[in-house]
């Protein structure tokens, strides 16, 4: 992580990194989910709790099966992110060596209609998901990397965030968090195909109904954890038949000692 990725995940609780796949790679991810799409099953609508500005037609749509045990070649694209270079470097630095994936990945596919989530996350003490700057480094805890198959615009909807919440102090209100209280603080993120949106889940966040009828949003989201800690139940085991030792690793129990330190990129 540079300086100004530093400087911005630690101020706002989220990180924008574009063309971080290039476009061949995004065609590759979105083939797999167009080979896929069989397997793609809408939630039963909900997360919206039928708040007025976040309810819709249908729930988001979800893989019913692990896209990174997909046949070759439609695993390949997901597999690449799932140990991806920038990934490694940028929870290398926020989550601590030896971070390992917590649960996912998850797809979100949302059409035109498809309802938003409430907002959620931070304003309780919570040990699995914090925000912490001590030693000259921010420390966290559940950290989420939301790979970008297709263009989020400003206006189009999907995550959505209050920037800088996941150090807030006091509780917002309940109308807020459900949108019919504009208190000024929502910000849509704004990210390109091919880009990734690293959060942190004590970040107060969530979704917005999904505008564009011409365009689906695809994200893909793997959720990490510190070494140490596990949100969600552990794995039993990597789901990776021939997994490489980084695959490996990202599926270790949770313990403090002895977790292998991977290398990512510089920049
Ligand atoms: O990407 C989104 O739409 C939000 C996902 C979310 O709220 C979460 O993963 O906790």
């Amino acid at each position: 992580m540079n300086q100004r990725e530093k400087f911005l995940f630690d101020l706002n609780g989220y990180l924008v990194l574009e063309d971080v796949l290039s476009p061949d790679e995004v065609a590759a991810a979105n083939a797999a989910v167009e080979h896929h799409a069989d397997l793609i099953g809408n939630r039963d609508p909900g997360l919206s709790e039928d708040a007025v500005g976040l309810r819709g037609d249908e729930g988001r749509g979800e893989f019913q099966q692990n896209p990174l045990t997909f046949d070759r070649p439609w695993c390949d694209p997901f597999r690449r992110m799932l140990a991806h270079p920038r990934v490694i470097d940028v929870f290398n630095e926020v989550l601590g060596p030896g971070f390992r994936l917590d649960h996912g990945p998850v797809l979100i596919r949302m059409r035109h209609g498809t309802e938003g989530h409430r907002l959620h996350g931070g304003t309780t003490f919570d040990p699995s998901q914090f925000h912490h700057f001590a030693h000259g480094q921010v420390h966290a805890g559940l950290c989420v990397a939301a790979w970008q198959m297709t263009d989020v615009k400003d206006g189009d909807g999907g995550f959505a965030c209050i920037p800088g919440s996941h150090k807030a102090n006091y509780r917002p209100a309940v109308e807020m968090l459900r949108l019919e209280q504009d208190w000024g603080c929502v910000h849509q993120v704004v990210a390109g195909a091919g880009s990734v949106v690293f959060f942190n889940e004590a970040l107060i966040h969530g979704t917005l109904p999904w505008q564009p009828k011409d365009r689906e949003r695809r994200s893909m989201l793997f959720k990490y954890s510190p070494g140490f800690i596990s949100f969600g139940p552990p794995h039993e085991q990597c789901p990776i038949t021939d997994a490489t030792p980084e695959e490996k690793a990202l599926y270790a129990h949770p313990s403090r000692p002895g977790r292998t330190h991977l290398e990512g990129s510089e920049t």
